[in-house]
């Protein structure tokens, strides 16, 4: 005959009136209640204690007892999207920090995605970017196939330190632009604001999610609890810089008004895209096409025109994605 029971035994404190009992029977067979009671006597004080793991099996004549006695692992346990904080005296949760909000403007970009960063607090935190849906262009690119991403969705990169630049030389109105990368990088992002992340990763036609993680979770950013709700942004067709943009327009894009807005942004001309929706080609040389601080302090040229009219054509998506080690 076999009985499990199991059996937690608590504190015992001076001052507490009486100590806490707590005991499990499994079986109807057996009971085993374990009392603590206050500690007191001459000048000594028994502080807070536990009794932890200590189970095991004890046998008797025809009986069996498999008992685990106290708690063992105290603290958060995550799996899916539930936490279980477990244990008496177990540590209080990190709470998440603000998530990002959306880019005000609500335009889309071909090789960014933008938003704003929580002001509300000065700790340390970590963006994540998930790369959730890359490259699934409808309609298809009419010059050729569009090169698939889908082997690397459901990886994330991380953002990392942003970098003030300005809009061209004539006209110096300053914003900040960030780089993925592949490792996570802590900082306090509260007089950031509006930013604009760029990477081999931000492809168009693709969709993301942001996460802001709190401090906490470093070295542990995988299983880590403490983040915030995620945002969506999703990224336009190849080439398109203005309205109307595909997603969510149905139409193919580039059309000629995107080649005009870009042309109009190398004229430095009033109501033209700024650089982070504007920038299409990446640094010369740059296998994976990607946007580098080069290219980011120079003034926009036009490189990044005739990558529009080739879009216009018809040409697919020319870069491709950086792996993580
Ligand atoms: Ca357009």
């Amino acid at each position: 005959m076999t009985i499990h029971s199991t059996i937690e035994t608590r504190q015992s404190t001076i001052g507490n009136p009486r100590g806490r009992i707590l005991a499990f029977c499994v079986s109807g067979f057996l009971c085993f209640c374990v009392s603590a009671f206050a500690q007191s006597g001459g000048g000594y004080t028994i502080k807070k204690s536990t009794i932890d793991s200590g189970g095991g099996k004890v046998s008797g004549g025809g009986y069996t007892l498999n008992g685990p006695v106290g708690q063992h692992d105290a603290g958060p346990v995550s799996g899916g999207d539930y936490t279980l904080t477990g244990g008496f005296w177990s540590p209080a949760p990190a709470a998440a920090p603000d998530p990002v909000t959306p880019d005000p403007s609500g335009l889309g970009k071909t090789r960014f995605v933008s938003f704003v960063m929580p002001a509300t607090s000065t700790a340390e935190t970590a963006v994540r970017v998930r790369l959730n849906s890359l490259h699934h262009v409808v309609p298809p690119y009419s010059g050729g196939p569009s090169i698939p991403f889908t082997s690397l969705e459901g990886q994330s990169r991380w953002v990392g330190p942003p970098t003030q630049y300005v809009e061209s030389g004539s006209n110096p109105i300053p914003f900040y632009a960030s780089r993925l990368q592949c490792t996570a990088h802590y900082q306090d992002w509260s007089t950031v604001g509006l930013l604009h992340v760029t990477g081999s990763a931000i492809t168009p036609s693709s969709i993301y999610e942001v996460e802001n993680l709190a401090a906490s979770c470093q070295g542990s950013e995988a299983s880590c609890a403490a983040v915030s709700a995620a945002l969506s942004i999703a990224t336009t067709r190849w080439g398109d810089v203005r309205s109307p943009y595909n997603p969510p327009d149905p139409s193919v894009q580039p059309d000629i008004s995107d080649v005009s807005a870009l042309v109009d942004k190398f004229r430095n001309a009033p109501g033209a895209p700024i650089k982070s929706r504007a920038i299409l080609a990446g640094a010369p040389g740059n296998a994976f096409g990607e946007v580098t601080h080069e290219v980011l302090n120079v003034d926009f040229g036009f490189s990044h025109i005739s990558a529009c009219v080739d879009a216009f054509r018809g040409v697919p998506y020319p870069y491709t994605i950086q792996a993580c080690p």
